[in-house]
């Protein structure tokens, strides 16, 4: 299993049904309300729009297939036609374009495989604040397949002064707030041309080798390797190229945080993910077996940086042990870890933490800084457990 997310790109994405187990333990085969890889479905945060969320026990495998993708939505999804369907590129570029899917299929194609988070993920752990109440499972990784943004800013020819590049969806509404949207708002976010150019972010109409679902954003989304899920605008029809920083309602109240600047605190809109490892198993309040050997396990990412290394302690934060990296590293996706705990013969409480280093040497937080508002959710978060 040590080759497990080496695969080349159009093969059989996913772990085989032996792989899976083996990661798994083989223990949740057979359990009550699982499949037999342990999977039970998405979990709802919201209805309508769909906000649901993947249960992160049940992670069994480097890539997340469509199905078990979270999906956050804040508008409800809209019905595309691929056929009408046209992407608009204008504003601060030599040409306006409109392009067809098949206009597009034309560019060169490329694959990436990224690790995608909302960046509210976690957001339960925080102390009573308002947005959805995510546990660990608003993140995901796929293969996501499409023509790089640059190529099609390339064609457009970027005008002297063009500094961002706006990318809008389909999708529309009012947000009541507070604070209240002016009206009804298309999802927007805005990329600096220096992130928007680089060859990790993709228009993509493939997700795992299948056709981009609907609630992922067909026909064509945006997939901003290395950042926060906000960046990949679904349902995308506009570039709007600007000259000036894009201010929009998801750029500046939503999706920000607190940094100081010579001791002044300035909004500044959510970028790139954290180093950030989540356990998968234990569950919190599972009842792990006394005097036993027990195989922690869970992922670890880091935006654009490289997972370096995860640490699992079984006591609480006293001691700290390395886990074992699976696979190799792969840039802006996320790596899978385990570590054998030979759980104490004694019944009790105990607690399990996993924490991430990335290659420049930063490593979670132990706990959340307000500054960060509720986004950014990456501090080491104690998962319960009791020995019986
Ligand atoms: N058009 C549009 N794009 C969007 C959103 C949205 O509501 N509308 N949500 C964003 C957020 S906050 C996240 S975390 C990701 C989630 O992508 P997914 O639903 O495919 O998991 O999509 C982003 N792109
Ligand atoms: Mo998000």
């Amino acid at each position: 299993m040590s080759d497990m997310h080496d695969r080349p790109a159009g093969r059989r994405a996913f772990l085989g049904r032996a792989a899976a187990l083996a990661f798994a333990g083989g223990a949740r085969a057979g359990q009550p309300g699982r499949g037999p890889e342990g999977f039970a479905g998405l979990i709802t945060r919201e209805k309508d729009p769909p906000n649901l969320e993947f249960p992160f026990p049940a992670l069994d495998g480097f890539i997340t297939p469509n199905e078990r993708f979270f999906i956050r939505c804040h508008f409800p999804v809209p019905a595309l036609d691929a056929r009408s369907w046209r992407l608009r590129v204008e504003g601060a570029v030599r040409r306006e374009l409109e392009l067809s899917l098949d206009d597009l299929r034309k560019l060169p194609e490329k694959t990436v495989t990224a690790t995608i988070e909302c960046a509210g993920n976690s957001r339960v752990f925080l102390h009573k604040e308002p947005g959805v109440q995510w546990e660990l499972g608003a993140v995901g990784n796929a293969e996501w397949t499409g023509v790089p943004l640059a190529a099609v800013l390339q064609r457009a020819g970027l005008a002297e002064g063009a500094a961002e590049a706006v990318l809008e969806g389909a999708d529309r509404g009012e947000v009541r707030g507070p604070p209240k949207s002016p009206g009804v708002i298309p999802f927007a976010r805005s990329l600096p041309l220096t992130k928007a150019r680089r060859p990790e972010v993709l228009l993509a109409y493939r997700m795992n080798g299948k056709e981009l679902p609907k609630e992922h954003g067909f026909p064509l989304r945006a997939v901003v390797a290395g950042w926060y899920g906000m960046a990949s605008v679904k349902w995308l029809t506009r570039v709007v190229v600007t000259e000036r920083p894009f201010d929009g309602f998801f750029q500046t109240f939503d999706y920000t945080h607190w940094q100081r600047v010579k001791g002044l605190a300035t909004l500044v809109p959510v970028t790139a993910m954290q180093v950030k490892a989540a356990v998968a198993r234990p569950a919190p309040h599972e009842v792990v077996r006394a005097g036993a050997a027990y195989r922690v396990r869970g992922a670890a990412w880091a935006g654009e940086a490289e997972v370096a290394k995860v640490e699992v302690s079984t006591d609480g934060g006293k001691t700290w042990e390395p886990a074992r990296l699976i696979g190799k590293s792969a840039p802006f996706a996320w790596r899978l870890w385990e570590h054998e705990w030979r759980t104490p013969a004694k019944a009790g409480r105990h607690v399990v933490l996993a924490r991430a280093t990335d290659g420049h040497g930063r490593v979670q937080p132990p706990r959340h800084d307000p500054d960060r508002r509720t986004y950014v959710i990456s501090h080491v978060l104690p998962v319960e457990v009791e020995v019986r």
